[in-house]
């Protein structure tokens, strides 16, 4: 499926995302009416996930065999009965749970809302449901309603609380989505099964569980855009005020959800969201070991936002209801660092600078935060295109006043009494006159001395020929889908990628290409030209580009260009004779040789 947006003069063709390639059309060009509650979300900026259900308590292991990536997959991974996994259901103690205690995590990591899963693909629902005993109180030793204490808890502590539902994949149920291993597909009867289960279950947690702010629908099927639109109707007279994800399907829903773990490149208008993976899985995996730090959630926190978006991320509790040590530490740290710089983050817009060598920006009327994730050797900040006047600029953190000069649109910030250098993310504060401008996609990308490299993405490339600029998607275990911006399809010298840049400093600088290339790939020659020198190279073999497996790619340094006069420069790199595809370009990284 593909998936087109369209923004200032960047075409993304997205290949589809969302565990296998199940993932909804959402239009972000039709002109939609808001949700009139729409706001609340907008300002939100971060959420915390739950994946929690019968998954968690395996914890990504089956008959002694370990499952990696997605764990709440390991029903559909390991072909696992309906019959012995009904039996997991009498194994799920979850003693541990404590709703204050996870509403309180909440609270301190500084997020907005919270979506828990009360039915995932597996068909387990964690809350007491009418529909079915296939349910947490009637088919575990534990006998509560969790969610009922968790919504309560959540919203007591200003929290919006909303429900994750898989409304079409149900693994359970013979009419459900996609359990081909017990029921014959033919003879699936979706509607039944949305009449039967999906509908009065998401009534019940519509009417039984207070005010939600969200319902996160997900992995849609078996219904026609009118049928998706009569469902939420349905719903919608139960909660009005509530948001629905645009997982219900067919273009349809509140707000946009990206592919799992996916960032737009660029600001995307409207309300939406992309949702991460703390580790490389949603559900509960004892052997997964790969929590992103409060340092990378903080830097993924600030991109989302400069985009314009918020970031969900997700926690798996374990089977007796304690959530990862990892989880609780890095979730209190993003939390800390948000309470003295939150003011960038919440309710903030998307920065109308394009993304620097020293990071990225938001935005309030009258104000443009820099958010500094790279410091510059230097200690001085290039807030290039900068229309407006700057009247004053401060560290977020401390409020301490900074030095600055501005020289036309170029604003230069003078930041060496900053201290906090190890902070992941020092904010400053730039106040300015008059309204902001526009995002200028097509400025210069900054190349600067003052970095150990400065890497220029894809999604920068103008292309000609055959040339594309594509968002690649793939995985590294099962579900644990990367998306990847890359130029693509250059076949002939006249399939080509330029790329403006500015380079503010004169010196030598290595010119790295970071690229994947297949086997049939591997080499050929391709060129690099700039300022009338064209450098040739050979290409070297990395991986072959599948969805299923991981995208492996190199840096490899192809020419030393030598800039004796600080300005623009236009760097085109194209096959050098016509064959296969050269390779799928990630970026060019200027690297200043010290
Ligand atoms: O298949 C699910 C997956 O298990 C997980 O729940 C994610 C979260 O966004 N959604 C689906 C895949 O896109």
């Amino acid at each position: 499926m593909k998936r087109i947006l369209f923004i200032g003069c960047f075409v993304v063709a997205g290949l589809a995302a969302g565990a296998q390639g199940m993932e909804e059309m959402w239009d972000s060009t039709a002109s939609k009416k808001e949700h009139p509650n729409i706001q609340w979300f907008k300002d939100a900026k971060f959420g915390l996930f739950i994946h929690w259900g019968l998954y968690s308590k395996l914890a990504g292991t089956w008959k002694g065999k370990n499952y990696y990536g997605s764990g709440e997959w390991i029903m559909n991974q390991a072909r696992i009965p309906v019959r012995k996994y009904d039996k997991v259901a009498a194994t799920f103690d979850p003693v541990n749970f404590n709703a204050d205690e996870w509403a309180q995590l909440a609270k301190d990591a500084g997020v907005k809302y919270m979506v828990i899963t009360a039915k995932h693909h597996e068909g387990f629902s964690m809350f007491d449901s009418k529909v079915t005993n296939f349910d947490i109180v009637d088919a575990t030793p534990y006998k509560k309603d969790p969610m009922k204490a968790l919504s309560e808890a959540t919203r007591m502590r200003g929290i919006q609380f909303g429900f994750y539902y898989s409304q079409f994949q149900d693994w359970h149920e013979p009419n459900g989505g996609r359990n081909t291993w017990d029921f014959d597909e033919s003879k699936k009867d979706y509607q039944q099964y949305y009449r039967d289960k999906a509908i009065p279950q998401l009534k019940e947690l519509l009417t039984n569980y207070g005010p939600l702010g969200i319902v996160w629908f997900d992995t849609p099927g078996g219904m026609t855009k009118e049928q998706t639109q009569r469902f939420i109707n349905e719903l919608r007279k139960l909660q009005p005020k509530s948001l629905f994800s645009s997982r219900v399907g067919q273009g349809l829903g509140d707000y946009k959800d990206f592919g799992d773990s996916e960032v737009p490149p660029v600001p995307i208008a409207g309300a939406w969201e992309s949702i991460y993976t703390h580790n490389d899985s949603w559900g509960y995996i004892a052997h997964d070991m790969n929590f992103k730090s409060s340092d990378e959630i903080i830097e993924l926190l600030a991109n989302v936002a400069s985009k314009g978006g918020n970031l969900m991320l997700n926690v798996g509790p374990d089977g007796l209801g304690t959530i990862p040590y990892y989880s609780v530490k890095y979730l209190k740290a993003t939390g800390a660092w948000l309470q003295k710089n939150g003011e960038s983050i919440y309710a903030s817009t998307a920065g109308f600078i394009p993304a620097q060598p020293w990071g990225v920006t938001t935005a309030k009327p009258g104000r443009l935060f820099l958010h500094i994730l790279n410091r510059p050797g230097n200690d001085t900040v290039l807030v290039p295109g900068f229309t407006n006047t700057a009247s004053k600029v401060y560290a977020l953190d401390g409020k301490m006043n900074l030095p600055f000069t501005q020289k036309s649109t170029d604003l230069y910030v003078n930041m060496t009494t900053v201290k906090n250098i190890h902070s992941p993310n020092a904010v400053l504060v730039v106040e300015y006159k008059g309204t902001a401008p526009a995002y200028n996609a097509s400025a210069p990308v900054t190349v600067s001395a003052a970095f150990d490299n400065n890497p220029v993405g894809a999604i920068f490339a103008k292309t000609s020929g055959n040339a594309k600029v594509q968002s690649l998607t793939y995985s590294h275990y099962y579900g644990d889908w990367k998306h990847t911006t890359c130029v693509t399809d250059m076949l002939s010298p006249g399939d080509a990628a330029a790329f403006t840049v500015r380079i503010t400093d004169p010196g030598d600088y290595k010119l790295i290409l970071e690229y994947a290339c297949p086997q049939e790939s591997a080499n050929q020659e391709g060129s690099l030209e700039i300022d009338g020198k064209t450098f040739l190279y050979r290409t070297l073999r990395t991986s072959a580009y599948d969805r299923k497996a991981p995208l492996l790619f190199i840096k490899h340094p192809v020419a030393i260009f030598t800039v004796v006069k600080p300005g623009i420069y236009r760097i085109v790199v194209k096959p050098y004779k016509q064959g296969k595809e050269l390779f799928k370009l990630k970026s060019i990284i200027a690297e200043p040789i010290k």
